[in-house]
């Protein structure tokens, strides 16, 4: 029998380092706008950080090719799901593809080719909601992941801790 739990890991902002890869484009192509320091992006969405006048610039950067598959792993990332598994761990990525699908998606799964092997790739849920995926626990650094689905999730809700979400009840 499996001793192991049902894991659900997010790749935005826990496995991927989301808000680093704006930054890099955000200086080699609109070096003109101010960039804030890692730690002050207190908004989930990047461009939300940003006056509004440059936060359509900056929200499709993400849409360029490229962007997804040049991801840098968030430090430790990668080891610790190395971790899980050989603990013996049901380990799953589950990340929400953007509505703009067209580079995300593929770059998704490049990604985890390279960083975690060609066999991983089968364990990747690419889902919006994820309320409606089975598991035990669901790590992700969306403030709101378990309550911004359409039903009350299985899962219980590990906060991946970034900036953006430092405000919420029980984080610490
Ligand atoms: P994930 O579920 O892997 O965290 O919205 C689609 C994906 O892009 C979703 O991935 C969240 C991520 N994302 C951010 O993390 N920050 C952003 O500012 C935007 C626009 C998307
Ligand atoms: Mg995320």
């Amino acid at each position: 029998m499996n001793k192991g739990m049902e894991f659900l890991v997010d790749m935005d902002g826990v496995l991927c380092d989301f808000t680093q890869g704006v930054l890099d484009r955000m200086a080699e192509q609109y070096p003109e706008i101010l960039r804030l320091p890692y730690d002050a992006h207190t908004e989930f969405e990047v461009q939300h950080n940003y006056p509004e006048g440059v936060r359509g610039k900056i929200r499709r950067l993400c849409e360029q090719p490229g962007f997804f598959r040049n991801l840098k792993p968030v430090p430790c990332a990668i080891e610790g799901m190395r971790w899980l598994i050989a603990e013996g761990h049901d380990v799953r990525i589950c990340t929400s593809p953007l509505r703009q699908w067209q580079h995300c998606v593929a770059e998704k799964y490049a990604w985890v080719a390279e960083h975690l092997g060609e066999e991983f790739v089968r364990n990747m849920i690419l889902i919006r909601d994820k309320s409606l995926v089975s598991g035990a626990i669901l790590i992700d650094d969306h403030p709101e992941a378990a309550t911004k689905g359409s039903k009350q999730p299985e899962w219980m809700h590990w906060l991946y801790d970034q900036p953006y979400n430092r405000h919420v009840h029980g984080h610490r």
